[in-house]
């Protein structure tokens, strides 16, 4: 049995050198280019990129010419960034439109849209990836090998190869509208204000530039103190208000097109004004103003809650709130889509719509912290839809998180948002050939806040796996069947499988049930004597002999007062909740019947079982197109799904054996019966994660 185990290892191992060459070009892939002429009379090094990426890729008839055209003045349909094809013609008001537009016309010649007649302008202004990656080269919450970014204090020097990788990284965002990167942790090291990472910040920063990228720092609020330059970080302290502005300026000399700062301020030990008796406005608005010269601005996190009795989902909005108005024109204040973390599945957070006079931005999770690392195929894009598309109430019916956050409700003075990265060294970027499609959709949701997951998955997988067009043209038959055998089963598996894994995860409202040791597997039980209580799946759960789920109605913590109506009556009341908010909202007995007619104990077994079927649905989704795509990320693709399967058996089991000891219900005969002991389970919780 080892002999056999060590076998597949080889294999696969072999597989995925193989593999790595493959999908390091991520949805940019070799294309056979016509010989074209690209005429742009305006020269810079963004539009020599648009040239060569057009003379590199633009598919069509030997001879022909593509014109760009930038016009700064004319174009009034269009913002900064935006782009107009007409004709083999790209039209913009700046250089890097015009480098979109050349991007989107390559991507419209292979998923085979129109190409004339497009009018295309982003939702938001900043568009941007955070990297939680530590300067010792460490990601925290990646799982795709170490930092892009950083390798450590003794190996600032910059390499050649970092330098091909920063271009790759730069050119691969840009194609998809990305024009932001924080690339240090929101757990941030003061060091990074040091002279010595300001010049690697630098060296990015230059490679970045002509994509149209700029650099953004996260900070410590106490850096001035960290470093030992100052005794306090008050910031209304003279001092401290004059060491930022000359940090800042420094910075500046050297980055001119600085973006700004990311601060994670008075959140899981990290400082902030609050040490000094500051409000969360005083401390943004001091680093506001050192950067307001410069045209910098300030992401300040709302994820902020301390060890109180107050119900965590509360917190962020109760201590915001009351500052909405009081922030500089040049802070944005960063609110997780959730009011918890990142949960396979939470209701939108109240904070969106609720400050009117305050800028705000969405912060998605592209890493899969919570969703199954790069082991499980989770296409994350249905997730932020759902987000997005959320009706606050807060400015009237269609009020939507989108609409709250893109500037068409609120005269916002700066608009943007944000996602965790999933990137990391690893030659395949993401760990998972199919976490790749949660950067792109990202980065196409924030230049189109409308599109539909359908649609993203439609196109990544066109980009990424249809790698022969000619013979997807001339063969009709080819194509017909590519397109019936292997890209409408892959593109529905890729769509139903954030609904599976909330499914085998964590199903009706549940959340945080996750086991501590890495976010990876199962833990409801995990509860040791001296951790803070909202680090515990119990706290969230709440599971008795009584019932389950957290009851956050007007009788229970209010929490669901945060909610603009209708949108509070229909969470408060039992008749309107929906199912997958239920245990989110309220706490309910285990026989409690559902709208269905089950009890809500059998509800839950039968979700935790529709998870696993789905996934094994996968697996043989993934089976059958085989001969339609490069055993290399088959296989890849094919070993994942098997531990995703198996991990989410253990989900199943962990979470219904262990609900069991307070239901006392026994699981529907017609759903698979456990294969696992939860004493066994839970003696392994460490050793839980599968990969
Ligand atoms: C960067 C969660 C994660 C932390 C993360 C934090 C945050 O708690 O587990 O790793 O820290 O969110 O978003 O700041």
């Amino acid at each position: 049995m080892k002999k056999l185990n060590l076998i597949i290892i080889v294999v696969v191992l072999a597989a995925s050198s193989v593999q790595a060459q493959i999908s390091h070009e991520l949805w940019l892939g070799e294309q056979t280019p016509a010989a074209v002429n690209v005429v742009s009379v305006k020269s810079s090094p963004t539009l020599e990129i648009a040239k060569k990426e057009l003379q590199d890729r633009f598919v069509g008839t030997p001879g022909s010419t593509i014109r760009i055209l930038v016009d700064k003045k004319g174009n009034n349909d269009l913002k900064t960034d935006g782009y107009k094809l007409d004709n083999n013609t790209i039209k913009a008001k700046s250089d890097i439109g015009a480098l979109y537009g050349a991007y989107a016309l390559l991507r419209r010649q292979q998923t085979g849209e129109p190409v004339s007649g497009v009018v295309s302008n982003p939702s938001y202004e900043r568009r941007i990836l955070d990297h939680w990656d530590n300067l010792d080269g460490s990601v925290e919450r990646g799982y795709a090998g170490n930092s892009i970014f950083w390798h450590g204090k003794d190996s600032l020097a910059v390499l050649p190869s970092d330098r091909k990788l920063w271009h790759e990284y730069a050119r691969a965002n840009c194609s998809i509208g990305i024009n932001g990167s924080v690339i240090n942790n929101v757990n941030a090291s003061p060091l990074v204000l040091t002279d010595a990472y300001l010049q690697r910040v630098k060296a990015i920063a230059d490679i970045l530039r002509p994509y149209g990228i700029k650099i953004y720092l996260s900070v410590n609020f106490a850096s001035p103190v960290a470093l030992k330059e100052l005794s306090t970080a008050d910031p209304l302290d003279g001092k401290v208000i004059s060491w930022w502005s000359q940090k800042v300026k420094e910075i500046y000399s050297i980055i001119p097109d600085f973006g700004g700062f990311l601060v994670k301020a008075s959140s899981e030990g990290q400082p902030g004004p609050q040490n000094y008796g500051r409000s969360h406005a005083e401390g943004a608005n001091m680093l506001a103003d050192a950067l307001k010269p410069y045209d910098g601005i300030v992401m300040w996190r709302a994820f902020v809650y301390t060890a109180n009795d107050e119900d965590r989902a509360k917190q962020a909005y109760a201590e915001f709130t009351p500052l909405d108005g009081k922030f500089r024109d040049n802070v944005i204040i960063q609110v997780k889509n959730g009011p918890i973390d990142f949960q396979p599945r939470e209701p939108f957070s109240p904070l969106f719509g609720a400050m009117k006079k305050t800028s705000v931005m969405v912060e998605f999770q592209i890493t899969q912290e919570y969703l199954g690392h790069s082991t499980h195929l989770v296409f994350l894009s249905p997730m932020w839809e759902e987000c997005l598309k959320s009706d606050t109430y807060q400015n009237g019916k269609g009020s939507t998180v989108a609409k709250c956050t893109d500037g068409s409700i609120y005269d916002q003075a700066h608009t943007a948002i944000a996602g965790v990265s999933n990137i990391g060294l690893d030659s395949n970027w993401c760990g998972h050939p199919f976490a790749q499609a949660n950067w792109y959709a990202f980065g196409r949701l924030a230049w189109n806040n409308e599109l539909a997951s359908e649609q993203i998955a439609d196109e990544w997988l066109k980009l990424s796996f249809h790698k022969d067009a000619a013979k997807m043209k001339n063969n009709l038959d080819y194509a017909a069947n590519w397109s019936r055998h292997f890209l409408q089963p892959v593109k529905q598996m890729m769509l139903d499988s954030r609904e599976a894994a909330v499914n085998y995860m964590m199903p009706l409202g549940l959340h945080h049930i996750m086991s501590a040791n890495g976010h990876y597997g199962p833990g409801p039980w995990w509860a040791p004597k001296g951790v803070r209580s909202d680090w515990t799946p119990p706290y969230y759960h709440q599971a008795d002999k009584n019932g389950i789920g957290f009851d956050r109605t007007i009788q229970g913590s209010g929490a669901v007062r945060q909610y603009h109506e209708p949108v509070l009556s229909k969470f408060n009341n039992l008749a309107t909740c929906p199912d997958k908010y239920l245990l989110w909202f309220h706490h309910l007995p285990w026989n409690y019947k559902m709208k269905d007619g089950h009890t809500l104990w059998d509800a839950l077994c039968y979700h935790y079982d529709k998870g696993v079927k789905q996934v094994r649905s996968f697996q043989k989704i993934w089976d059958r197109v085989a001969p339609f795509i490069d055993s290399s990320r088959f296989l890849e693709v094919q070993m994942k799904l098997r531990y995703q399967c198996a991990n989410a058996i253990l989900w199943k089991d962990a979470c219904l054996l262990y609900f069991q000891q307070f239901s006392r219900m026994a699981i529907p005969y017609d759903i698979e019966r456990p294969v696992h002991m939860l004493k066994d389970i839970r003696a392994d919780e460490f050793k839980v994660r599968i990969k």
